[in-house]
This record gives C-alpha cells, structure tokens and sequence, in this order.
C-alpha cells in the first residue's frame, strides 16, 4: 500500500515528473482520440496542423484535471487569493510550455514521431496569443506563470481580445499593420465558460435612495453581457494550475424579437455586432494612453465584470463583506483597471448597503497598484463629461472620493490652497479630467514602481505630495523579473541543459538562486568550451530565423548586436541606427586590408511602432533604408549586416534572446521604468550595452559593473541638459555629424523623408539627449568590440553574469509582492493522482 503524502512530505512537487501517467500508449490514445472525436479525422490523414491541435487537447485535458482539482482545493481550504487585473496578457504560445510543465515534452515527441511528425514542427503551428503591447504585458504573464510555480491562488483578469496586438509586416521599408486573426482556427487553451457571465451596465440616469445620503439607484437600459473564457496556466514541477480569466462582450438582448416580427431581420441582431466591439481589439500603444471613448468602456466593461466575479466567489464563503480583505487581494496593472475602485465602492454601497465609511475601509484594504511610466503621455486621464456621460454612478463616487480625501488633506496642511490643486483627482482643466494615476493611489494601501530608480523616481515626481500626506512606507519598490520556464529552460535548452548538469538536477527551474553554482566551473575549460558552443549554436538557429523571415545572410561568427523592443523615442533606436550609419562611414573610409580586420558585427533590430505614432514609423523605415544599402554594399560584406526582424513576438523573442552577445538598453537615463527584456538577455549569456536606467543599474549591481557596459548621462543630469537644449542649439560631436550628413546627402534614399527626425534633434529641443550621450555611447562600442575579440575574457563576463542572475526571477519578484503587499501563502495541491 504506497503511502499517502501529506503536504509536509514535499512529494508534490516532483509529482508532475514522477508519477503522473506517462504511459506513451496512453498519451497516443488520447491524441487519436482528439483527432477522430474532435476533429473528424483519421491518423494516416492529418496535416501538422490537425496534429497541432489533437496533441494540444490532449495536454489540455490533463490541465483541465488539474486546474479543477487547484481551484477545488483552494475553495475548500478557505485560501486568500491574488487577482492581478490587468487589461493586457501577452502569453505567447502554450503548447511547448505546457509539455515541460508537466514533464511530458519526451513522450509526445515520440508519439508524433510515430505518426510521422516532428515535435519542433508541431510546436511551430500554435500562434501566438499576443493580449498585449510589450513589457507590462509580458510581466503579466510572467507573473500568473510564477504565481502557479510557486503554488500561490492567484488568477489573471483580462480582456479576451478577438484582434490581439496587429501583425507587422515591412512594406517598402514602412510598417504595415495587419489584423492578427488570432481566434480564426480552435484555441486549445481557452475554455469558455458561458455559465459565468455577468450584465454590465453603461450610461441612463441616478436615483438617489431616499434612505441615505450616499446610496444610489442606477437605471440604464444598455447593458452588455461579459463572459468568461478560462485559460490555464501550467505550474512546473508542481500539480497546481493557474488561471487568466479573460471577458469576451456579448450583448445581453441577444436578439430583438420586436424588430424582427416588423421585418427588420438586419436590425434584429444589431445590438449583438455593437456589443462585441467592445472586446474587439486591442489598442496598439505601448506607453501612450489613448483617450478614446471605446477604450474608456473597455475598461469599464473589465473592471465591473471582473468585481461581480470575485464578489460572487466571496459570498460563496459566507463571511461578512468586511471580511473580503482577508480572502482577496487585487493589483492594479497600472491605472487601465482603477475603475474597479469605484465599481467595488458602487457595489458595496448601492447593492449590499454599506455605509460609505465601510465600503471605503474594505476597498483600500484590498487594493494596491503598480505604476510602470512616469512618460506625460502615458498618464491616463479621462474627462469629467465623458465619464459623467458613461458611467454617471462612478463619476458621482470619485468626486465624494476627491472630497473626503482633499478634507483630510485640509486638515493636515490647513489652508494650503496650491497643495490641493496638485493632489485634487480632478484637473482643473478645460474641461475637468480625473487622474487615473491619483485614483488609483488614493484607492490603494501599496502603491509601486518595478524598479529601484523608478520607484524612487515616483516619490519624487507624481506622488510626491502624497508621500507626504500619506506616509512612505505606503511607496515602495518591486523590481520586475521574468520567468525562467519561458525565458531559459523553454528557449534555450542547450544552456539550461548546461545548468541542469552543473546542478545536479532541474530545481534550478523553479529555484534560480541555483545558479550561483556556476561560479565554480568558471576555469573548467571543457565546461568553457560547451557554454561557448550553446551560445553558437543559437546564433545559428537566429541566422537561419533572420533567412527565413527577411532573406537576409548573415554569418553566425560574427558578433551579434541586438536591439528589439517597441519602437519609441525614449528608447533611441535612432540612436542606434545612426551608429551604425556612423560605423558605415567608418568602413568606407578603410582599405579592404584594413576592413576585413575590423569586428565582423550583426545589428539586429525588431519592434512595433504604435499605428499612429508617425515618428516612431519614420525610424523603421530609416533602419530599413540603412539596411538595404549597407547589406548590398560589397565592399563591406560580413563585416557589417543590418537586420529588421519583421513582427517581433514572444515567440520572435525566444529566438532570438538566447543568441545575442550584446544587446541594446538604451533608453534616456529615468525613462525606462524597468525594462525586462534586459534580464533575459542577461540570463541567457548576453552582455547589455545600456544606460543607467531602469533594472539595468540592479543587474550592473547584481552581476558586477565589469560585465555591463555603461555609458550616457544619468538621471539627475537629464533635467539640467533639457532645459539648456530648450535654449540652446544642440551641438553634435563630429560622429553624429557625419552621420546626419551621410542621410542628408541621400545616401539612403530621399534625404527628406529623414529630415524630420534629424529636425526633432536640431530644432526640437533633443527632448531624449541624443546629442549628449552620442560620444560616449560610440565609446561603449569601441570597449565592447575589445572586449569581444578577447575571446576568453567575453566567455567568462557570460558565465559570471549568468550565474549572479537569481534575483531576477520573477519567482522573487511574486514571493516579495505575496509577503509585502498581498499578505498570501503558498497553498500547494497534495498529490492526488492526477
Ligand atoms: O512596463 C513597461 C515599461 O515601459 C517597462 O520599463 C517595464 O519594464 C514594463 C513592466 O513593468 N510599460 C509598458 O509596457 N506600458 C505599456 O505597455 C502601456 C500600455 C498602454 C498604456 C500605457 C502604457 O495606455
């Protein structure tokens, strides 16, 4: 009679790798099954597409098992649960993590070896499930990811977009987004859920209780339905299974018999194609808030859906409302979803009768909210009229908000007038707008930012005022971090193959403190050797991505340059690209004796730029320009090639972060709030060139100063300099200069298309300083080039950076957010057979 673990025993955790059915006949069974069931097929008749799909069923089910045994598990134990509300979930694929999660990637690799397929091409035909812009969606990911790895109740809340982020292609140099069609064919990892929907309320009219001052009646006769779609987030090495629970809109006056019966059979179903706009799309900025009406329902349409959500899983406790702080905590992913403030406040006063004073407490008590920019742009604010017209409750709720708050203001600081209009939640402007950034802060009991200088940088701008009303210890920091299934054992099985042997097994995966274990083979040369022959044998696997996505040769001996991330002012990929117009100059200049002598270099671009932001589309086409004319150029040859990757994707990503030497963080200093591709670049053996921005500086303190190369101002300088350029011409030193010249004199096609972003520096005030940091950054690349030629010294910068890499898991980040902000435990499922 095997024994029954218990909790205490730790046999849970290796439970998904040691016991778990991993009979290959039994796996094939469900497979075919999938295939004849599900999809009316045989298996000598399938494409790799059909087999896509009846193994990813096949994994599903076994989720599914498991995701309901967590959830059931959670329940009965009475656990306090996260939900991080984030209005972006940029997933990427699930197949191939799904298969390591659960440790059976070997069995169905047989499996469809059997039927004549190769897993690699399997895993090849999921899209991407792209929910969001870049980092802040990524970092959500990356957090239900650890939240299930480390068997914390947390569960995602989204947007179940039906366009996810558009699909880049390069015309003639330019972007040319494209609709990503992302649900055309079956979504394995999705579950709908049409018993859980919930009505949504917009715009009618308020009827105030005669009973109490501050109880309303809200009557409107538009209301959409919000149903849920569940996807499970696979927990390695542990039988726990997370979830997102995304909202998909519906109408909830399905169809109008009315109109109908009088023959209007157009107009019958007309409210249902209205309502699904809601959920359509998503908006395509990254850092740029988008004032737009259907945004702003968006955005209500989640925060109200997911609030009746979580309040109907409370009540299923039967504890007192003024208990819900002990069973649920909420981060806001920045300000999208701060109308759930006064969604919970609404409910709580309207519906279930509380007075304003214990809605307010319990409200407070289970928020918090991460701020990720401090760029104006990205600062959402809505107009008065425009939420007084939507949402007339809520508008109505934040104005008593701002009052109470600006009372207790009053009479901390009496009579300082200028100190109230700072802080008030409304701008008095023309019209009224609200600060969501205030909303939320004022709605929250933790307020963050991602990284040290962020967080510090916080305090002293935005809610300067309010640490000094509200006290510091409610500001704190919470540096990001990334997961390392995704972001080292899925995209670079060579080196995680290299971890596992230097560790003795795969803990590393769930524990990346591990990795300090490396440090010891630092001298070992055969070790060396292998590290070495890993990073080369993902810089061939790029080179050929790059042939097949542009076309273009590039040589895989050459050192590879990478700079991918959205395309935005801030983070001077322009800058970039007029290096390397510099370094062409440079080039030109040389005999081929000498040429063939230099540094054989690879700049590897990639990146999206928003649809309307102009600028940011000019810069890939000069990339693009620059591109063409340097790879042409025979003279130059491998000594110089220049790539744009089109559609870069997390799936793009896992490419190409595991093949970079050096990559590019480069952002004016006290722009980047964090950055996170930086720490994966670091963690699979790459070296940043980058600024003194963001969480370049802790991994610089992490790794040691030596395996980073900095240049650029720093964050304390940028003000100083900016107002001096508001004044002054900016003065390029004679590199830049040239490289203005060489596009003024055509080299890369019409001079006028460029001139706009040479004008932005020249008589634009150089808001992102590119003129200043331009010397040293050529600088920091004359150290890197000598750096790399001193082959031994390079091998050992990427070993030691890996190995003081642990701090950036986001398993730290979630474990310090559990135990600070969230007041949450680890609540691992015992082994059940599953
Ligand atoms: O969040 C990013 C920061 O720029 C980056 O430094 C940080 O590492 C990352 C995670 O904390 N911010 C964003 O990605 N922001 C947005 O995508 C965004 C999207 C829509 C908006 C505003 C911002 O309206």
């Amino acid at each position: 009679q095997p024994k029954t673990p218990t909790r205490d025993d730790g046999e849970f955790r290796d439970y998904s790798h040691s016991e778990i059915s991993r009979d290959v006949a039994t796996i094939k069974n469900s497979v075919v099954m999938h295939l004849t069931a599900t999809f009316l097929r045989t298996p000598a008749n399938i494409d790799s597409g059909q087999a896509y799909l009846a193994s990813a069923f096949s994994v599903r089910d076994r989720l599914l098992q498991r995701w309901n045994l967590t959830n059931e598990y959670h329940d009965k134990i009475g656990a306090k649960r996260v939900y991080y509300m984030s209005l972006e979930f940029l997933i990427g694929r699930t197949f191939d993590n799904a298969l390591l999660a659960l440790g059976l990637r070997e069995e169905y690799s047989k499996v469809l070896g059997d039927v004549g397929f190769c897993l690699e091409d399997i895993i090849d035909e999921e899209r991407d499930a792209a929910l969001g812009n870049g980092g802040l969606g990524r970092l959500a990911a990356c957090y239900v990811d650890s939240m299930a790895c480390s068997n914390y109740p947390g569960w995602g809340y989204g947007l179940r977009y039906k366009y996810g982020m558009f699909q880049q292609q390069i015309l003639n140099g330019y972007q040319v987004e494209a609709p990503d069609c992302w649900l055309d064919s079956p979504n394995p990892w999705e579950f709908p859920r049409p018993d859980v929907t919930y009505p949504v309320k917009f715009y009618g009219h308020l009827v105030r209780d005669p009973q109490s001052e501050h109880r309303f009646k809200w009557e409107s006769n538009v209301v959409y339905d919000a149903m849920a779609f569940d996807v499970p987030v696979p927990g390695y090495g542990t039988t726990n299974v997370g979830n997102i629970r995304l909202w998909s809109c519906k109408t909830n006056t399905l169809f109008d018999l009315n109109k109908f019966n009088s023959g209007d059979y157009q107009g019958a179903t007309g409210g249902q194609v209205a309502a699904q706009i809601l959920t359509d799309v998503l908006y395509p900025n990254d850092n740029t808030s988008e004032g737009k009406e259907l945004r702003l329902r968006q955005e209500y349409l989640f925060c109200s859906a997911t609030m009746q959500d979580i309040l109907a899983r409370f009540r299923k406790t039967n504890r007192p409302l003024s208990d819900l702080p002990d069973m649920a905590a909420i981060q806001l992913n920045d300000t999208h979803p701060t109308l759930a403030v006064p969604e919970l406040l609404r409910i709580l006063i309207d519906d279930e009768g509380l007075s304003w004073d214990e809605a307010w407490e319990i409200t407070t008590r289970t928020f918090a909210f991460t701020n990720h920019t401090i760029l104006p742009e990205a600062m959402e604010k809505w107009p008065v009229p425009m939420l007084d017209k939507i949402l007339p409750r809520h508008m109505g709720i934040i104005y008593d908000i701002n009052l109470f708050f600006l009372q207790t203001v009053e009479k901390q600081f009496p009579g300082d007038r200028e100190l109230l209009r700072k802080i008030s939640i409304i701008e008095e402007s023309n019209p009224q707008q609200v600060r969501m950034a205030f909303l939320a802060c004022v709605g929250s009991h933790k307020v963050n930012g991602v990284a040290a200088i962020h967080s510090d940088i916080i305090k002293q701008t935005i809610f300067k005022d309010f640490v000094r009303i509200q006290g510091e210890a409610k500001f704190i920091n919470k540096t990001n971090g990334v997961s390392p299934r995704r972001w080292m054992n899925e995209c670079n099985p060579d080196m995680s193959a290299l971890l596992t042997e230097v560790v003795g097994d795969r803990s590393w995966v769930n524990d990346l403190t591990k990795l300090n274990q490396l440090e010891d083979r630092i001298s070992d040369a055969g070790f060396r050797e292998r590290w070495w022959a890993a990073k080369q044998k993902n810089k061939e696997r790029l080179a050929e991505y790059i042939l097949t996505t542009t076309g273009i040769k590039v040589s895989a001996h050459a050192l590879f340059d990478v700079q991918v991330k959205r395309i935005h002012e801030y983070k001077r990929q322009l800058m970039n690209i007029f290096s390397v117009i510099y370094r062409y100059y440079q080039l030109k200049q040389m005999s081929p004796e000498q040429r063939e002598q230099e540094l054989h270099r690879v700049v590897i671009f990639a990146g999206k730029a928003a649809s309307g932001y102009w600028v940011a589309k000019q810069v890939i086409k000069l990339i693009n320009s620059v591109a063409e004319v340097i790879n042409a150029d025979d003279e130059i040859g491998d000594v110089l090639k220049v790539v744009f990757i089109p559609d870069y994707s997390v799936t793009a990503a896992e490419y190409i972060i595991p093949a970079s030497d050096i990559s590019q963080h480069i952002s004016t200093a006290g722009t980047e709030a964090s950055g996170t591709s930086n720490m994966k670049f670091v963690l699979n053996g790459g070296i940043i060139l980058g600024t003194v921005d963001g969480a370049n500086i802790e991994i610089g303190e992490e790794v040691g100063e030596e395996q980073i190369f900095f240049f650029g101002c720093l964050a304390h300088e940028v003000e100083d300099f900016r107002h001096y350029l508001r004044f002054n011409q900016p003065k390029p030193d004679a590199a830049l200069q040239t490289a203005f010249d060489m596009i003024q004199r055509n080299t890369f096609g019409d001079a006028q298309l460029f001139q706009p972003l040479i004008d932005a520096i020249m008589r634009g005030g150089d808001v992102y300083l590119l003129s200043v940091d331009f010397p040293s950054y050529i600088q920091a690349h004359k150290a890197v080039e000598e750096a790399y030629r001193n082959h031994d010294e390079w091998v050992t910068k990427s070993i030691l950076s890996v190995a003081r890499m642990s701090k950036f898991s986001s398993d730290r980040s979630i474990q310090e957010y559990a135990e600070e902000v969230w007041n949450i435990e680890p609540q691992p499922v015992l082994n059940c057979g599953l």
